[in-house]
């Protein structure tokens, strides 16, 4: 909201886009912030990655409501249910809350259905007991990217070959930036600081 409110401000055409869980919809902050954007038609978007669990509680054990985007009628801006398994149905309806934001309609609670492969923390996924194997088994066979992949192929967007070649240079970006982080040395005691301000703080 703030990055929102700096947009504005500089009579920027630039959105902010927050991101976060179904879990933290039910934060203070998340409906602070929703309040004063709508007030104040911000430009931004707020996009609710919902995958049905905060940390290891289900939906359903966290919050009495099914759509976090039913929230949004409650600060007054739009609430827009997306599959977030479907790239192309989040291009389109992000496409939708930005022109809204550059117009100065102000923001849009985007909540995208989707899931989480591995764990809040850490990547066990499989063989926990606060979810069954053939859920997340169920959820896998609808992968956001592999479904992406196979609609491209179909549509002679792109061949198999091409594919491969997307990932090949993807992983190597990968694997150079980790070997870039692994010989790099490691920060002075000093750039602890670097970036941490207090406007309260006296010199
Ligand atoms: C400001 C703040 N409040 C509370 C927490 C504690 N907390 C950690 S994870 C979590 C829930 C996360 O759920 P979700 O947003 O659905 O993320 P997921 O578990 O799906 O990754 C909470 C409340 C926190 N990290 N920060
Ligand atoms: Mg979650």
């Amino acid at each position: 909201m703030g990055a929102a409110f700096s947009n504005r401000f500089r009579k920027t055409k630039q959105v902010s886009v927050a991101f976060f869980g179904d879990g933290a919809s039910n934060e203070g902050s998340f409906h602070e912030a929703a309040n004063m954007a709508a007030l104040y038609k911000l430009p931004c978007i707020f996009v609710c990655e919902n995958n049905g669990y905060g940390e290891y509680t289900s939906q359903a054990n966290h919050q009495a409501i099914v759509d976090v985007a039913d929230r949004a009628a409650g600060y007054g801006m739009p609430g827009v249910v997306v599959d977030g398994m479907d790239v192309v149905a989040v291009y389109e309806a992000a496409g939708q809350a930005i022109d809204r934001a550059r117009k100065g309609e102000g923001p849009t609670l985007l909540e995208c259905k989707t899931y989480r492969f591995y764990d809040h923390v850490g990547v066990r996924g499989m063989g926990l007991s606060y979810r069954t194997d053939e859920e997340l088994e169920a959820w896998k066979a609808k992968d956001a990217i592999s479904s992406f992949e196979k609609m491209l192929v179909k549509q002679k967007v792109m061949n198999q070959k091409k594919i491969d070649q997307v990932y090949a240079e993807v992983n190597a970006d990968i694997e150079q930036a980790i070997a870039f982080a692994e010989s790099s040395p490691y920060p002075a005691p000093e750039d602890l600081l670097v970036d941490v301000y207090n406007l309260g703080a006296s010199a």
